[in-house]
């Protein structure tokens, strides 16, 4: 069910569009375009072709890349023809949902792995890489938290719960986001860290704490700190940017085991502020802590373009591609999922809906599950990218 438009205060503060400073701003909950980025996006003459039949997992592999995407399992068992698409394209499945605290603890003492535990059989079956989103969130906090937890036991909660997830998992997980989005610049705190419970009854050591009980529960895993609207350049990205590097040089310099930066990659069609030298630069930066880089929840906002899908494909592919050759430029850089494959299961729907009511287009494949000019420009980005 889709939500009224325009969003809801709720929605706008859970998305952190209220920072979308720059060139695009919030108006009584309605995202208004104020720059001419979006005439600027579309070139009618751009060459979108793609070489070869390969897949994206494929053309991803020959570079030494992961490509995959979120996804529950519902999408699977009410259609066929998607599930011959993801297994297709994806070399990764990412539970968009199903491993979020909210989901898997319907009540403080019990645990439903039920979706989490279909999908990772469904990984393995078809030899298809499993990642967990995410162990902690200021965001996905279960309605008893309140009642149950406090001061007193929050650790323990925090380190029950990550400690019975990971285990479960243990040895078969690629990477999990242990910490998603725990910066804000606007908290107003010195250290830019995101208000959550976990940091009122924690501290900040809360985000050591966590990625310690994920490592001690599966050593395997490639352990990420998960992170949003850090891409572009506008003021509160670049904030977010500068602590981001802050905190990761401050957990290294602890011995936490954290071997990843994750960075979203929600990309705003409107915004122009993507600046490639600086993009670059702070993807150089993280690289040169040793640690590895996954974009892990790409996909493109569309709700200020114009109306017309073939106009409107085009400018997205624009920004897909644009945006890919920087980042995969970068070495470092091990994964590319996009958060959806197809624009019939999109968070956008519900989240991001456009004014006009016409339905968002923000992945690869449409709505029937074929290709669109966002596939191939992730294609050519994978066929242009240096091998890892
Ligand atoms: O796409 C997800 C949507 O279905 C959920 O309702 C929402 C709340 O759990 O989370 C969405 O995914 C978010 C992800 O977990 C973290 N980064 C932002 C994503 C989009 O909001």
């Amino acid at each position: 069910m889709l939500p009224k438009f325009p969003l809801s205060r709720r929605q706008i503060l859970f998305l952190g569009l209220s920072g979308l400073a720059g060139s695009a701003a919030v108006t009584a909950g309605k995202v208004v375009n104020t720059n001419s980025q979006v005439q600027a996006l579309y070139n009618p003459q751009r060459d979108f072709k793609v070489v070869g039949q390969n897949s994206l997992k494929q053309r991803a592999a020959s570079k030494g890349i992961i490509y995959g995407a979120a996804v529950e399992p519902e999408f699977f068992q009410s259609n066929t023809p998607f599930r011959a698409s993801f297994l297709k394209d994806c070399g990764m499945i990412v539970p968009e949902n199903s491993l979020k605290w909210t989901q898997l603890r319907p009540a403080p003492e019990r645990y439903d792995f039920a979706k989490a535990d279909w999908l990772a059989a469904f990984a393995r079956a078809h030899g298809m890489l499993y990642r967990g989103h995410t162990l902690v969130w200021h965001n996905d906090i279960p309605v008893w938290f309140k009642e149950v937890v406090n001061r007193q036991n929050a650790e323990k909660v925090l380190v029950d719960h990550i400690t019975t997830v990971s285990k479960r998992y243990a040895g078969k997980m690629h990477s999990w986001d242990v910490v998603n989005e725990a910066i804000d610049p606007e908290s107003g705190r010195s250290d830019a860290l995101q208000t959550s419970p976990w940091l009122d009854f924690l501290g900040p050591d809360y985000i050591e704490l966590a990625f310690r009980a994920t490592a001690a529960a599966d050593p395997k895993a490639m352990l990420v700190y998960n992170e949003t609207w850090i891409e572009y350049d506008i003021p509160k990205h670049e904030a977010r940017r500068k602590a981001t590097l802050k905190l990761l040089e401050n957990l290294l310099k602890k011995g936490t085991p954290i071997h990843a930066l994750g960075i979203q990659s929600h990309l705003m069609a409107h915004e122009k502020g993507l600046n490639p030298k600086k993009l670059r630069a702070f993807l150089s930066n993280v690289a040169s802590l040793g640690l590895k880089i996954l974009i892990t929840e790409l996909d493109v906002i569309d709700q200020q373009l114009p109306a017309d899908s073939a106009v409107r494909d085009r400018m997205v592919a624009s920004v897909y591609e644009d945006y890919l050759s920087v980042v995969l430029d970068e070495k470092a850089v091990i994964a590319v999922l996009t958060w959806g494959l197809s624009d019939r299961y999109t968070w956008h729907a519900s989240f991001l809906p456009r004014s006009d009511g016409k339905p968002v287009r923000p992945l690869p494949l449409d709505f029937n599950f074929q290709r669109k000019l966002a596939w191939n420009a992730i294609a050519r980005a994978f066929d242009q990218a240096r091998k890892r």
